[in-house]
Protein backbone atom coordinates (compact mmCIF):
# COMPACT_ATOMS: atom_id res chain seq x y z
CA UNK A 1 0.00 0.00 0.00
CA UNK A 2 1.69 3.21 -1.32
CA UNK A 3 1.41 5.78 1.75
CA UNK A 4 -0.03 9.33 1.68
CA UNK A 5 1.93 12.53 3.00
CA UNK A 6 0.55 16.00 3.81
CA UNK A 7 2.64 18.84 2.64
CA UNK A 8 2.03 22.73 2.33
CA UNK A 9 0.86 23.63 -1.12
CA UNK A 10 2.45 26.97 -0.22
CA UNK A 11 5.47 26.37 2.19
CA UNK A 12 6.25 29.88 3.01
CA UNK A 13 9.98 28.83 2.69
CA UNK A 14 9.53 28.23 -1.03
CA UNK A 15 11.17 24.68 -1.15
CA UNK A 16 14.29 25.44 1.14
CA UNK A 17 13.43 22.03 3.18
CA UNK A 18 12.57 23.07 5.86
CA UNK A 19 8.66 22.11 6.58
CA UNK A 20 8.52 19.00 8.30
CA UNK A 21 7.12 16.85 5.53
CA UNK A 22 10.41 16.74 4.41
CA UNK A 23 11.06 14.12 7.30
CA UNK A 24 8.91 12.14 6.00
CA UNK A 25 10.64 12.25 2.26
CA UNK A 26 13.29 11.51 3.56
CA UNK A 27 13.11 8.47 5.80
CA UNK A 28 10.93 7.11 2.92
CA UNK A 29 13.24 7.53 0.35
CA UNK A 30 16.12 5.91 2.46
CA UNK A 31 14.17 2.71 3.11
CA UNK A 32 13.18 2.94 -0.42
CA UNK A 33 9.09 3.24 0.13
CA UNK A 34 6.97 5.21 -2.66
CA UNK A 35 4.83 7.82 -1.53
CA UNK A 36 2.26 10.08 -2.79
CA UNK A 37 1.57 13.83 -1.80
CA UNK A 38 -1.30 16.14 -0.89
CA UNK A 39 -0.87 19.71 -0.99
CA UNK A 40 -2.69 21.52 1.36
CA UNK A 41 -3.84 25.02 1.09
CA UNK A 42 -3.54 26.91 4.84
CA UNK A 43 -7.25 27.03 4.96
CA UNK A 44 -7.46 22.76 4.18
CA UNK A 45 -5.47 22.51 7.33
CA UNK A 46 -7.59 23.97 9.10
CA UNK A 47 -10.95 22.11 7.83
CA UNK A 48 -12.69 19.24 9.21
CA UNK A 49 -11.64 16.48 6.82
CA UNK A 50 -7.46 17.40 7.62
CA UNK A 51 -8.57 17.87 11.47
CA UNK A 52 -9.79 14.64 11.46
CA UNK A 53 -6.48 13.34 10.33
CA UNK A 54 -4.23 16.16 12.85
CA UNK A 55 -5.97 17.05 15.69
CA UNK A 56 -3.96 20.67 15.25
CA UNK A 57 -4.78 21.23 11.67
CA UNK A 58 -0.64 20.82 10.86
CA UNK A 59 1.38 19.07 8.02
CA UNK A 60 3.28 16.82 7.52
CA UNK A 61 0.60 13.61 8.32
CA UNK A 62 0.71 10.01 6.84
CA UNK A 63 -1.71 7.96 5.82
CA UNK A 64 -1.35 3.60 5.13
CA UNK A 65 -4.55 2.25 4.52
CA UNK A 66 -6.76 2.92 7.76
CA UNK A 67 -3.94 3.68 9.80
CA UNK A 68 -3.42 7.83 9.92
CA UNK A 69 -0.68 9.68 12.15
CA UNK A 70 0.72 12.69 12.40
CA UNK A 71 3.92 14.23 14.38
CA UNK A 72 6.97 13.49 12.46
CA UNK A 73 8.73 11.71 15.15
CA UNK A 74 6.12 9.06 15.36
CA UNK A 75 5.80 8.95 11.72
CA UNK A 76 9.85 8.16 11.08
CA UNK A 77 9.63 5.89 13.75
CA UNK A 78 7.05 4.15 12.82
CA UNK A 79 8.52 3.33 8.80
CA UNK A 80 12.16 3.08 10.36
CA UNK A 81 10.17 0.10 12.88
CA UNK A 82 8.53 -1.67 9.51
CA UNK A 83 11.50 -0.96 7.00
CA UNK A 84 15.42 -1.88 7.05
CA UNK A 85 17.80 1.09 6.96
CA UNK A 86 16.68 3.32 9.60
CA UNK A 87 16.86 1.90 12.76
CA UNK A 88 19.90 -1.20 13.76
CA UNK A 89 18.72 -4.64 14.23
CA UNK A 90 20.84 -4.94 17.35
CA UNK A 91 18.04 -4.66 20.60
CA UNK A 92 20.21 -2.18 22.18
CA UNK A 93 21.65 -0.03 19.15
CA UNK A 94 18.02 0.36 18.13
CA UNK A 95 17.04 2.06 21.44
CA UNK A 96 19.95 4.31 21.26
CA UNK A 97 18.62 5.62 17.43
CA UNK A 98 15.47 6.34 19.20
CA UNK A 99 16.76 7.70 21.41
CA UNK A 100 19.12 10.04 19.30
CA UNK A 101 15.47 10.56 17.56
CA UNK A 102 13.81 12.01 20.85
CA UNK A 103 17.22 13.70 21.78
CA UNK A 104 16.41 15.71 18.58
CA UNK A 105 12.72 16.24 18.69
CA UNK A 106 12.60 17.10 22.44
CA UNK A 107 16.12 18.88 23.55
CA UNK A 108 17.58 20.18 20.25
CA UNK A 109 14.52 21.34 18.10
CA UNK A 110 12.63 23.25 21.11
CA UNK A 111 15.14 26.33 20.87
CA UNK A 112 16.55 25.79 17.48
CA UNK A 113 12.44 26.44 17.10
CA UNK A 114 12.07 28.70 19.25
CA UNK A 115 15.20 31.33 18.12
CA UNK A 116 13.93 31.08 14.00
CA UNK A 117 10.63 31.62 15.20
CA UNK A 118 11.42 34.78 17.11
CA UNK A 119 13.11 36.13 14.34
CA UNK A 120 10.16 35.32 11.92
CA UNK A 121 7.10 36.90 14.02
CA UNK A 122 8.89 39.09 17.28
CA UNK A 123 11.73 41.18 14.82
CA UNK A 124 9.36 43.95 15.44
CA UNK A 125 9.34 44.09 19.36
CA UNK A 126 11.21 46.56 21.30
CA UNK A 127 12.38 43.40 23.42
CA UNK A 128 13.28 41.58 20.41
CA UNK A 129 17.27 43.01 20.47
CA UNK A 130 17.90 42.18 24.39
CA UNK A 131 16.45 38.49 23.86
CA UNK A 132 18.32 37.60 20.62
CA UNK A 133 21.04 36.57 22.51
CA UNK A 134 19.39 34.45 25.22
CA UNK A 135 17.89 32.40 21.90
CA UNK A 136 21.23 31.76 20.51
CA UNK A 137 22.87 31.02 23.63
CA UNK A 138 20.24 28.53 24.61
CA UNK A 139 21.13 26.90 20.52
CA UNK A 140 24.52 26.98 21.45
CA UNK A 141 24.37 24.95 24.55
CA UNK A 142 22.86 22.30 22.55
CA UNK A 143 25.11 22.66 19.83
CA UNK A 144 28.55 22.25 21.84
CA UNK A 145 27.15 19.10 23.80
CA UNK A 146 26.22 17.53 20.57
CA UNK A 147 29.68 18.68 19.03
CA UNK A 148 31.23 17.22 21.74
CA UNK A 149 29.38 14.12 21.76
CA UNK A 150 30.14 13.73 18.07
CA UNK A 151 33.88 13.99 18.24
CA UNK A 152 34.70 12.57 14.69
CA UNK A 153 32.72 10.33 14.19
CA UNK A 154 30.48 10.16 11.25
CA UNK A 155 26.97 9.65 12.35
CA UNK A 156 25.65 9.85 16.60
CA UNK A 157 25.95 6.31 17.16
CA UNK A 158 27.39 3.67 15.07
CA UNK A 159 26.17 3.65 11.69
CA UNK A 160 23.46 6.23 10.03
CA UNK A 161 19.91 6.21 11.93
CA UNK A 162 16.91 7.48 12.33
CA UNK A 163 18.49 9.56 15.18
CA UNK A 164 20.89 11.11 12.65
CA UNK A 165 17.77 11.76 10.00
CA UNK A 166 15.94 13.69 12.53
CA UNK A 167 19.11 15.52 13.97
CA UNK A 168 20.21 16.68 10.53
CA UNK A 169 16.71 17.41 9.83
CA UNK A 170 16.46 19.79 12.96
CA UNK A 171 20.43 21.20 12.33
CA UNK A 172 19.41 22.31 8.80
CA UNK A 173 17.51 25.13 10.27
CA UNK A 174 20.51 26.84 11.56
CA UNK A 175 22.20 27.07 8.29
CA UNK A 176 22.95 30.56 7.57
CA UNK A 177 22.64 31.46 11.30
CA UNK A 178 26.60 31.33 11.73
CA UNK A 179 25.56 29.31 14.62
CA UNK A 180 27.36 26.54 13.59
CA UNK A 181 30.09 27.77 12.69
CA UNK A 182 32.28 27.25 15.70
CA UNK A 183 31.69 23.37 15.46
CA UNK A 184 33.02 22.26 12.50
CA UNK A 185 32.25 18.39 12.83
CA UNK A 186 28.80 19.37 13.30
CA UNK A 187 28.40 21.68 9.68
CA UNK A 188 30.41 18.76 8.31
CA UNK A 189 27.69 15.98 9.77
CA UNK A 190 25.10 18.48 8.55
CA UNK A 191 26.58 18.16 4.98
CA UNK A 192 27.00 14.54 5.27
CA UNK A 193 23.08 14.11 5.81
CA UNK A 194 22.45 16.55 2.56
CA UNK A 195 24.69 14.57 0.64
CA UNK A 196 22.44 11.19 1.60
CA UNK A 197 21.23 9.88 -2.07
CA UNK A 198 17.95 9.85 -0.01
CA UNK A 199 17.96 13.28 0.94
CA UNK A 200 18.62 14.66 -2.42
CA UNK A 201 15.94 12.59 -3.93
CA UNK A 202 13.29 14.43 -1.10
CA UNK A 203 14.97 17.47 -1.08
CA UNK A 204 14.32 17.70 -4.80
CA UNK A 205 10.92 16.03 -4.40
CA UNK A 206 9.62 19.24 -1.97
CA UNK A 207 11.43 22.00 -4.03
CA UNK A 208 9.16 20.28 -7.38
CA UNK A 209 6.53 21.59 -5.55
CA UNK A 210 7.38 25.15 -6.48
CA UNK A 211 8.94 24.56 -9.66
CA UNK A 212 7.09 22.43 -11.50
CA UNK A 213 4.23 24.33 -13.26
CA UNK A 214 0.59 22.90 -12.05
CA UNK A 215 -0.71 21.31 -15.06
CA UNK A 216 -3.85 22.44 -16.87
CA UNK A 217 -5.81 18.80 -16.77
N1 LIG B 1 5.41 18.53 16.20
C1 LIG B 1 4.83 18.52 14.87
C2 LIG B 1 5.55 17.50 13.99
O1 LIG B 1 6.74 17.26 14.21
O2 LIG B 1 4.90 16.90 13.10
C3 LIG B 1 4.95 19.93 14.29
C4 LIG B 1 4.27 20.07 12.96
C5 LIG B 1 4.40 21.48 12.44
O3 LIG B 1 4.98 22.36 13.08
N2 LIG B 1 3.85 21.71 11.25
C6 LIG B 1 3.92 23.03 10.66
C7 LIG B 1 2.52 23.51 10.32
O4 LIG B 1 1.71 22.77 9.85
C8 LIG B 1 4.73 22.93 9.35
S1 LIG B 1 6.40 22.46 9.65
N3 LIG B 1 2.28 24.81 10.57
C9 LIG B 1 1.02 25.43 10.25
C10 LIG B 1 0.16 25.62 11.45
O5 LIG B 1 0.55 25.26 12.58
O6 LIG B 1 -0.94 26.17 11.26
C11 LIG B 1 7.02 23.97 10.50
C12 LIG B 1 7.55 24.91 9.46
C13 LIG B 1 6.74 25.74 8.76
C14 LIG B 1 7.30 26.60 7.80
C15 LIG B 1 8.64 26.59 7.58
N4 LIG B 1 9.22 27.47 6.63
O7 LIG B 1 8.56 27.86 5.70
O8 LIG B 1 10.38 27.82 6.74
C16 LIG B 1 9.45 25.73 8.27
C17 LIG B 1 8.89 24.88 9.21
Amino acid sequence: MVPTITAFANSPDRGRGLARDMRLRWALEEVGVPYEVRLLSFAEMKEPAHLALHPFGQIPTYEEGSLALFETGAIVLHIAERHAGLLPTDAAARARAITWMFAALNTVEPPVFERSIAMIVERDKSWYTERQPMLDERVRQRLAALAAHLGDANWLDGAFSAGDLMMVSVLLRLNGSGLMDAYPNLTAYVARGEARPAFKRAFAAQLAVFTTAPSDG
